[in-house]
């Protein structure tokens, strides 16, 4: 099996510059050799760039408007085209990457007829659109974009939205009160990080899972650094106490890997700027790693199924 790895070093999602440095401190921090000492076949297809694109204004709201348009043109293209050549491992860059991926892997669903589904592991919801986001930071948009609402006038269309109830989002803990509001209104499925303190993370995303596997799904996994507790992942602009621990992380992509259900997967918001010589970075690779079959000892595949 081969493994894509996908640089998309955009840094338009937030104020707050670093995340340009995102997939090359991943490469250092060994992550093409992580999954190769897995038995994959590891292509890189190296850093992309956004398409072309007017410049931005410095204080316009939302922030960085054209070039994350752009960016998204580009990764939706490249997403969609990769899907057939492995599983695509996209390297951000902040969150704002997402717009592009999730709507390109989807739309590679379409065309072989399979549902997609994704899974959010974020503190954040990121489910503003143009109209509502308060910051004008675009990183926190992203699920309502590719899950196909409306409020996102000069990105592209999107043909082939996710649907609500495909979408798990798991260890929030920072959504501001219009996303709170607009979340109610939908299927989302939702596990915060008091859903988590008290059921854990197994029930929820076995949950899930048996509803990926059941549909013959696409699963799409968007791995926000800052699921993490900052005591454990500081490199991030964004952090938020209170998140998920080193454990429960790497449980979750342990039983990633042993449901044999991950088609694509994003890895983004590291900032290597604000790290200690590279800790977050090694963590995410470490994370990685699991997702894709590192275990201490060997468990039956789809054991959670
Ligand atoms: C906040 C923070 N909800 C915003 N969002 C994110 O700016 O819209 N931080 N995604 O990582
Ligand atoms: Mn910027
Ligand atoms: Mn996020
Ligand atoms: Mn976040």
């Amino acid at each position: 099996q081969t493994c894509v790895l996908v640089g998309a070093p955009i840094d338009s999602g937030k104020d707050r510059n670093g995340c340009l440095m995102g997939p090359d401190a991943l490469r250092t921090a060994g992550l093409g050799p992580a999954l190769e000492s897995l038995g994959f076949r590891v292509t890189d297809l190296g850093n992309l760039g956004p398409a072309a694109f007017a410049p931005d204004l410095p204080h316009a709201h939302p922030h960085a408007l054209n070039e994350t348009v752009a960016w998204t043109r580009t990764l939706q293209d490249v997403a969609e085209q990769v899907m057939s050549e492995g599983v695509p491992i996209f390297l951000g860059g902040d969150h704002a990457m997402a717009m592009g991926t999730v709507t390109g892997v989807a739309a590679y669903a379409a065309q072989i007829k399979r549902p997609q589904f994704v899974l959010w592991l974020d503190a954040h919801s990121d489910f503003h659109t143009l109209t509502t986001t308060g910051s004008g930071n675009l990183h926190g948009t992203p699920a309502a974009y590719f899950t196909g609402v409306s409020g996102f006038d000069p990105f592209p269309p999107v043909p082939y939205p996710v649907p609500f109830a495909n979408v798990c989002m798991m260890g929030l803990r920072s959504v501001d009160p219009v996303e709170r509001e607009q979340i109610h209104k939908t299927a989302l499925r939702i596990h915060d990080m008091r859903d988590i303190d008290e059921n854990g993370v197994v029930k929820p995303l076995k949950a899930f899972l048996e509803q990926v596997a059941a549909q013959n799904g696409m699963l799409h996994v968007s791995l926000d650094v800052d699921f993490l507790d900052p005591a454990v992942a500081p490199a991030v602009g964004t952090t938020v106490p209170g998140g998920a621990t080193v454990r429960e992380a790497h449980l979750v992509c342990e039983i990633l890997h042993d449901s044999g259900l991950i088609t694509s997967m994003d890895l983004v918001e590291l900032n290597p700027f604000l790290d200690e010589r590279g800790r977050t970075a090694h963590l995410m690779v470490d994370l990685c790693a699991s997702a894709f079959g590192r275990r201490v000892f060997d468990r039956p595949t789809r054991s959670y199924l």
